[in-house]
């Protein structure tokens, strides 16, 4: 077969697995990648709340991950889990078929989530997991009689992962300029970052439950019966860590419900005790008609993500002639076994160790040490909820972001790794925190501001 190949070509392919550390090929997300490959950052081991990079370096993980390792890192029952899954049954097809952790998982779930919702659909990202919410709440409308109703409201600032629904809807500029025109038939409210108002504020801000009459406005000049659904972060964090006012999700919960639109709260981030309660639902008392999670579901060992429906949602589906497929929809990794292995390991984790609560425990004490960085140089606005943290920086002119992320460098030079979008940096740390790993990320921090530039 390989006779067609120009020799030379295959020895090339030789020649570049010669090079194992090579750093051409990978073209890595998210990233500014040149800078990247100049001075690389890797990390090579992790347990608990450390990384270890490939020298031994200990490094802090002030970010789990990246919003996901709730549990901290290379826990022994998700580990073992994985391990056995993988030797008992690798991969079973999702469609037409089944095994039995896909359902046992579901059940295990829905008992942790909001009353109501009860029925999960399974993805593998984030990102999936948005773009299955919004076709299921066009979907619903549709097979239900509503077929006017596809218009998606999203909002300014929002965070829905990176696939084509979720940046319609999300409302990042950096994220959505370089692709066309994306979805039609979508609008956004306003965001709630008020400065001004709520600088300073310890958890939810005072002001701002009035911007949720936004969707009052696009009510008036799009009309209810076009309108499928309005999805928002509960705390937006990708953003820059955004807390939403007192009542706002109140006000937007009972805008939905005058207009019949479902509302859908992305919590990929705040999911699984982020915010010291298992969902942002349970935190603020209101409840989605729709919810996506990610992430923490399996303390980011396994990629998978989920999409959470109520009843009433789920059933209209379930009406046609029963060999039918009900919902076009579903990915070949859907309730892969390894990430639903790694899912029961990680819940069974949370439980055993009170973790999707510890959160509200540890609040006090981090928001007391965040805090303490109001005056410190550059800083102009500190925001917290549960195991999450922002803190805003004043950029440098005329060179956004830049100030933040030469300072997440320097943290990371002192072992601690935190992250950063814009000029805030974001901290979001496993949920087995120890006051003194608190101490160490601020303090490092603190220290780091005091000579930034
Ligand atoms: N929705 C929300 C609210 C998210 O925060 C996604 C969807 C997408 O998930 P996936 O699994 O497709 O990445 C996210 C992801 C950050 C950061 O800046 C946050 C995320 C991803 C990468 C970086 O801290 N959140």
């Amino acid at each position: 077969m390989n006779q067609s190949i120009d020799p030379a070509v295959l020895s090339l392919r030789d020649e570049g697995a010669a090079h194992p550390h090579a750093m051409d090929a990978y073209w890595m997300p998210f990233t500014a990648n040149r800078q990247f490959k100049k001075a690389p950052r890797l990390l090579a081991k992790a347990s608990g709340m450390h990384f270890w990079t490939p020298e031994g370096r200990e490094v802090l993980d002030g970010i789990a991950g990246l919003w996901c390792v709730n549990a901290g890192h290379a826990r022994p029952r998700i580990v073992k889990a994985i391990a056995e899954q993988a030797a008992e049954l690798d991969f079973a097809p999702p469609f037409n078929m089944a095994h039995p952790k896909a359902f046992e998982l579901a059940e295990r779930l829905v008992q942790l989530t909001p009353q109501g919702l009860n029925k999960v659909f399974f993805t593998n990202s984030g990102s999936e997991a948005v773009d299955t919410a919004l076709k299921m709440a066009i979907a619903y409308h549709r097979v239900r009689g509503e077929g006017t109703r596809t218009r998606l409201i999203g909002r300014e600032r929002g965070y829905h992962g990176v696939n084509f629904g979720g940046i319609s809807v999300g409302g990042i500029v950096g994220n959505r300029k370089l692709f066309g025109p994306m979805l039609g038939g979508v609008d956004h409210m306003r965001h709630t970052h008020d400065l001004a108002r709520n600088a300073y504020s310890r958890g939810v801000p005072a002001h701002g439950a009035e911007l949720a009459d936004d969707l009052e406005r696009l009510v008036a000049l799009h009309d209810a019966s076009t309108i499928a659904a309005v999805i928002v972060e509960p705390v937006a964090g990708s953003t820059g860590v955004l807390l939403p006012p007192q009542g706002y999700l109140e006000r937007l919960r009972a805008i939905c419900d005058k207009h019949g639109i479902l509302l859908i709260f992305d919590e990929v981030i705040t999911g699984f005790g982020r915010l010291g309660s298992p969902f942002a639902a349970d935190h603020f008392g209101v409840t989605p008609d729709l919810m996506t999670a990610a992430k923490g579901i399996t303390n980011g060992c396994v990629p998978m993500g989920a999409v959470f429906c109520k009843q009433q949602i789920h059933d209209v589906f379930m009406t046609g002639p029963e060999h039918v497929i009900e919902f076009t929809h579903g990915y070949t990794y859907s309730a892969h076994p390894l990430a639903c292995a790694a899912a029961l390991g990680t819940l069974d984790t949370y439980a055993e160790e009170g973790l999707l609560t510890r959160g509200a425990q540890m609040a006090p004490y981090f928001q007391e040490a965040l805090h303490s960085m109001k005056g410190s140089r550059h800083v102009i606005d500190v925001r917290n909820i549960g195991l999450v943290g922002g803190v805003e920086l004043e950029p440098i002119p005329g060179q956004p972001g830049k100030r933040a992320f030469d300072i997440f460098l320097e943290c990371w030079e002192r072992g601690v790794l935190i992250r950063t979008t814009g000029d805030t940096i974001a901290m979001s740390p496993p949920l087995i925190i120890e006051k003194s790993h608190i101490d160490q990320m601020v303090g490092t921090l603190a220290d780091v501001l005091k000579t930034a530039a």
